[in-house]
């Protein structure tokens, strides 16, 4: 297939920003339709707030519903230049879902090793469904992160790791910090994120300088990472050995890219600080029901916390905030199910609907 764009239509991401991305003549061309996802103004809970400039990134506008397929677009790519015919990862769901989609698109073998019972139901379907063989191991994902690292090490045949320790993830993660800039003319002053494994935080931080240096845009934000209270090593600053949180995408206690997001917090004078559930709930709900983001409840930890430091005092008002929503609600229909009230249920009739509702 020839790599030019056809027409007017919408662009490629890979081709978009192809000169910050490890692409050459000679990597293949995959696409889902990933990237180009909407910077929405959070209207309602920045007047809350008093924030007059707060933002999601609305990353479960991804093919496959959540940021990861950023990388994994450039890291399948990578691996079929590379002659790869199979993909393993661990995963906390999101990885793992990815990753079975682009395989399936690339004819190539997936294998995702998952902690058993520990996976929203949706990306496990996902996963399923786009025909990725699922093992589930009991343990928690980074036992299931070990695991694979040694078997994409000792296995006989080509198999390319596909978790955001192969370089080429954090490459194509870096498209999102782009996107954040060239939709506000500038990069924010402020950028909340949620850590799990630590890659997106370094990622982001990352594109920013790339693009700053680029000249492609103006000033740097300052890096502000979330982790889940029962599973924040990074701000207890040691390993969690059981790692417990309803946020189960960032349910990590030994962050791979650990040293990445330190430097990023570091360097961009930020903080990665800790919410409890009962903050990532609340923030989920509220972007649901006074904005309309059905996001999943771990990315709410990036609202979760900006409301704490803005409670707290610690915020300017004015700064432009992004709050990275990194993956959709419809992943995690169990939690969501907890959440909703009965259904009303009544006869098909105008008057019996009108009653049920009390109007
Ligand atoms: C929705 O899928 O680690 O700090 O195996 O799915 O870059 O790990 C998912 C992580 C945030 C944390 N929000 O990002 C996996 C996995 C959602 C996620 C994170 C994840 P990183």
């Amino acid at each position: 297939m020839p790599a030019a764009q056809l027409g007017r239509g919408r662009p490629r991401l890979t081709e978009r920003y192809r000169e910050f991305l490890p692409l050459t003549d000679s990597t293949p061309v995959l696409t889902l339709g990933e990237g180009f996802t909407p910077l929405v103004r959070l209207g309602r809970i920045g007047q809350d707030l008093g924030l007059a400039n707060l933002y999601a990134k609305v990353e479960g506008q991804n093919p496959t519903g959540s940021f990861k397929d950023r990388g994994m677009v450039v890291a399948v790519s990578k691996a079929l230049e590379a002659g790869a015919r199979a993909l393993i990862c661990a995963s906390t769901g999101n990885t793992s879902a990815s990753a079975a989609a682009y395989g399936a698109a690339a004819g190539l073998e997936v294998v995702v090793v998952l902690p058993r019972g520990q996976i929203a139901a949706g990306k496990l379907l996902q996963a399923q469904v786009t025909g990725a063989r699922v093992v589930a191991v009991e343990g928690n994902f980074d036992l299931a992160l070990r695991v694979v690292r040694e078997l994409a090490e000792s296995a006989s045949h080509p198999i390319t790791l596909v978790n955001s320790v192969n370089p080429f993830r954090l490459e194509g993660q870096k498209t999102a910090a782009f996107e954040v800039c060239d939709d506000l003319g500038r990069a924010p002053e402020i950028l909340a994120i949620p850590v799990g494994n630590a890659g997106n935080i370094s990622a982001y931080w990352a594109g920013f300088r790339d693009y700053q240096a680029a000249g492609l845009s103006a000033g740097l934000p300052r890096m502000f990472g979330f982790q889940a209270a029962g599973a924040a090593p990074i701000v207890l600053g040691h390993r969690v050995e059981a790692p417990e949180t309803i946020a189960s995408a960032i349910r990590i206690g030994d962050p791979a890219s650990w040293t990445k997001a330190t430097a990023a917090r570091d360097e961009s004078d930020g903080l990665i600080e800790a919410v409890s559930d009962d903050e990532i709930l609340a923030a989920w709900r509220d972007l649901a029901r006074l904005e309309g983001i059905f996001c999943e409840p771990s990315s709410a930890a990036s609202l979760a916390g900006i409301r704490r430091l803005s409670n707290e005092g610690r915020l300017e008002r004015d700064a432009t905030t992004v709050c990275v929503l990194t993956g959709s609600g419809l992943k995690d229909p169990t939690t969501a199910a907890a959440s909703v009230g009965e259904l009303l249920v009544a006869e098909p009739t105008a008057a019996a609907v009108t009653a049920i509702l009390g109007w």
